[in-house]
């Protein structure tokens, strides 16, 4: 497995390069197309980081399979698959908010189980990893989730989705939880608010509508720094909900969630 994760870290740090060679200078011009709605953005930046990543991945591991977010399922049989997000937080980089990172993670697919993962904040110039059973890192230094067992002492992050009517269930449900935590935080970047979490900037975050490539590296990150992931009803996160927390908030608020979903009929 270290070669997957050596490999990941090279592919991640080709692809920062590619970002900032795009943005740097007087000549920044992004080419923004839209997706599902006209708040969900792809601009050809984000095509071409997954293309090179698509690229090196077949280049050297032809066997493994590749999904991603702008080109979907490719490469070969597995038993390995990587799951890719370019550039995750894709509004925050047209934007030039700061926090969109590059995410890759590696799955055993036999084993239904997720083996390494990386995600690189390029804006911040930390990259994150773990090895499953090897602990978490930044940049080489170990990390861990908070010990704060009181979900009112709380820094939850959370997100939203593209679609108006997604929005306002969602916004509902942070409008209860704001007043039983201690603050509400929205990077706008799913695999960054993961990373929060296993280094202790964030106690817990919850977001629903998550696609594989958003969650799957921050989410052994985040149980490799000691921290607990699951979905909402559903033991597995996924599309109806992913929960990250330090372990110790984490049953208040998965049963938080999942009531106030249901109150405003919200995936969970
Ligand atoms: C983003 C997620 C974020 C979510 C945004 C968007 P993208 O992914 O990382 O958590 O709130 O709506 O889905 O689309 O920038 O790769």
């Amino acid at each position: 497995m270290a070669s997957r994760l050596d490999a990941a870290r090279a592919y991640a740090r080709a692809g920062q390069e590619l970002i900032l060679s795009r943005i740097s200078g007087p000549g920044r011009s992004l080419n923004v197309d839209t997706k599902t709605s006209i708040t969900d953005m792809v601009t050809d930046v984000d095509r071409a980081v997954e293309k090179l990543l698509v690229e090196s991945i077949r280049e050297d591991f032809a066997h493994d399979k590749i999904i991603g977010e702008e080109f979907g399922d490719g490469g070969g049989e597995g038993p390995y698959a990587w799951v890719v997000d370019p550039i995750d937080g894709t509004t925050n980089f047209v934007y030039g908010f700061p926090a969109y990172a590059v995410s890759i993670a590696v799955r055993d697919l036999a084993r239904d189980t997720t083996v390494c993962g990386v995600v690189l904040d390029v804006p911040r110039d930390r990259l994150y990893e773990a090895a499953r059973g090897q602990g978490a890192y930044v940049d080489g230094r170990r990390i861990s989730v908070t010990a704060r067992g009181e979900l009112a002492e709380s820094l939850i992050g959370t997100g939203f989705g593209y679609a108006a009517e997604v929005r306002q269930a969602q916004g509902a449900m942070v409008s209860e939880i704001l007043p039983l935590v201690r603050d509400i935080r929205r990077a706008g970047a799913a695999s960054l608010d993961l990373c929060m979490v296993a280094c202790g900037e964030l106690d817990g975050y919850y977001e629903s509508g998550l696609w594989p490539w958003d969650f799957m590296a921050g989410a052994i990150i985040v149980e490799e720094a000691g921290g607990t992931v699951t979905g909402g009803l559903e033991q597995a996160p996924g599309a109806a909900m992913t929960i990250a927390t330090n372990g110790i908030i984490h049953d208040p608020l998965r049963k938080l969630v999942v009531s106030l979903a249901a109150k405003y009929g919200s995936r969970s």
